[in-house]
């Protein structure tokens, strides 16, 4: 990679029709989103320094933090994303930016109640809050303390439903239909106009499937409240384990559908050429719309009760629902500048990356989804080993690539030396520490255990090495975000 090698010019500004209400919504969120972001992954740090035997911390308190490392992380993931798709569909279709005020508020306040139950309460289910589990503490943490957990998921959740039930309506006012905003009558040849840009395409397949995971969790979440309250209340726990998990799954893959709009908004300004929705492009978004809803029962391969059926549904189309938009958004990438003399600067290069984390991370995870591999792997390090991948080389560096582009000053940016040496760092280094991660679960070493035995403790020390180098790399980026952050305000 090298800077200014280019002669073309540099990107103008974009522009969006943010309003400044808006405008400072989304600073305010990225902000937070960094700084959210750099507390979890230290605290992400404080469990593997305990893993690998070099802190010493209370099994007790080590199932907090990772309950909040979890919860915390998926939650920013979500309002990163949410910035990204809101900051760009606004060229397209106009959104109130009350709503996305109100989902501010509603978030800040459920990551208050989370941080209580979790830290004072002691709640420490883990972000999968499986049922009935936050009612069978053994002590551990008081009925209080699970609601308490629940009603902060619950106030983050409606934020969230806020958002997409507005993206949907401005869709719908904008295109006619959701099905039209996601490119259906050029895809079924109906229509000889142009497709709607891939940012339309992809907010509505996020819209259809956010919404509906929202409110699968809402439920389970409604239904254990009452369930704490009223004991004598239960239901079915296999039932809501396929909730939580088309929830869970549905939830976290959306996150990167949204912010992989920085990928189509951004690589095209760079290489002077347009990202158009093809026929293929339209059809694996319409394709990943459903299949991404259906394939959640890879999560539940050891649940032997599950009907046979649903198990072979859930390998068979997670290998088919991982790839078609992965290889749209790669390959279009790869055309977009192949030969267009693009210009290596922190934003194109951190999208590169992000590229290539989320295609590479992918891998394991769809390894996994593989039953007989399954009946091995499951519950190993494997399992973070690939989620880490794929949200820590690709999501986090889709972030901070935008973090970057919503601060650039008249359409420069400069790749500074330090920053090129923090992300080859970043890369390496995190590459390396969910290499740990996969290394480990292939070795059997299970996850979420907080003590680990003798011949566990190496892949945890070296991890933890290289995760001092990610938190380091990562305050760089975020530190620099923080310093321009005036920039995104007037
Ligand atoms: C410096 C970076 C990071 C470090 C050191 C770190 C460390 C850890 C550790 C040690 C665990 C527990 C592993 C186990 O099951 O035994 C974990 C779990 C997890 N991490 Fe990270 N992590 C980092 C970054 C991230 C990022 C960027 C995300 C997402 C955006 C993330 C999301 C999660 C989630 C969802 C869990 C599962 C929690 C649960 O099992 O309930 N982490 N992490
Ligand atoms: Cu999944």
């Amino acid at each position: 990679m090298s800077a200014d090698t280019s002669k073309l010019a540099t990107p103008a500004l974009p522009s969006p029709t943010l309003d400044i209400a808006a405008r400072r919504t989304i600073a305010a969120n990225l902000a937070i989103t960094g700084l959210v972001l750099l507390v979890m992954m230290i605290l992400g740090l404080l469990i593997r320094l305990a893993q690998g035997g070099w802190l010493t911390i209370e099994p007790a308190t080590f199932y907090q933090i990772m309950t909040v490392h979890g919860v915390g992380m998926v939650g920013l993931a979500a309002l990163g994303g949410a910035s990204v798709m809101w900051y760009f569909l606004s060229q397209y279709v106009h959104l109130n930016s009350t709503i996305l005020i109100a989902n501010l508020v509603l978030f800040l306040a459920g990551v208050a109640m989370i941080l209580g139950a979790d830290f004072i309460g002691g709640f420490a289910a883990g972000w999968t809050f499986l049922y009935p589990l936050p009612a069978h503490s053994a002590g551990v943490w008081e009925t209080g303390a699970a609601a308490w957990h629940l009603v902060g998921l619950l106030s983050v959740g409606v934020g969230f439903l806020l958002v997409c039930l507005e993206t949907g309506r401005a869709l719908i006012v904008g295109y006619g239909s959701l099905g039209r905003s996601l490119g259906w009558p050029q895809l079924f040849g109906t229509s000889q106009a142009d497709a709607p840009p891939p940012t339309v395409v992809a907010s509505s397949m996020v819209v259809i499937v956010t919404t509906l995971a929202l409110i699968g969790g809402a439920t389970i979440i409604v239904l254990s409240l009452i369930n704490l309250l009223v004991p004598a209340f239960e239901f079915d726990a296999l039932f809501a384990k396929n909730v939580i998990y088309f929830f869970g799954h549905v939830f976290i893959n959306a996150t990167i559908y949204m912010t992989v709009i920085a990928v189509y908004e951004i690589l095209p300004q760079y290489a002077g050429r347009p990202w158009k929705s093809s026929r293929v492009f339209l059809a694996a978004w319409t394709g990943s719309t459903t299949m991404v809803l259906v394939i959640y029962p890879h999560h539940l391969l050891m649940d032997l009760v599950m009907p046979r059926w649903s198990m072979i549904l859930g390998q068979v189309l997670s290998y088919t629902n991982s790839f078609p938009v992965l290889i749209v958004t790669g390959l279009g990438a790869l055309a977009i500048v192949h030969r267009s003399g693009i210009r290596w600067d922190m934003i194109s290069s951190l999208l590169f990356v992000a590229m290539f984390g989320w295609m590479a991370g992918v891998i394991p995870a769809v390894i996994d989804a593989t039953i007989v591999v399954n009946s091995v792997m499951h519950n190993t390090m494997w399992v973070p080993g690939h989620f880490h991948f794929y949200l820590l080389l690709g999501l986090v560096p889709m972030i901070f690539a935008f973090m970057y582009h919503a601060t650039r000053e008249g359409g420069r940016t400069t790749y500074e030396m330090a920053d090129r040496w923090a992300l080859y760092a970043y890369v390496v280094a995190g590459l390396g520490f969910v290499a740990m991660f996969l290394y480990a679960g292939a070795h059997s070493v299970p996850r979420r255990w907080a003590v680990h035995l003798p011949e566990w403790l190496l892949y945890d020390r070296i991890a933890s090495i290289l995760a001092v180098l990610v938190v380091v790399t990562a305050a760089l980026f975020v530190g620099r975000f923080l310093a321009r952050l005036p920039r995104m305000l007037s």
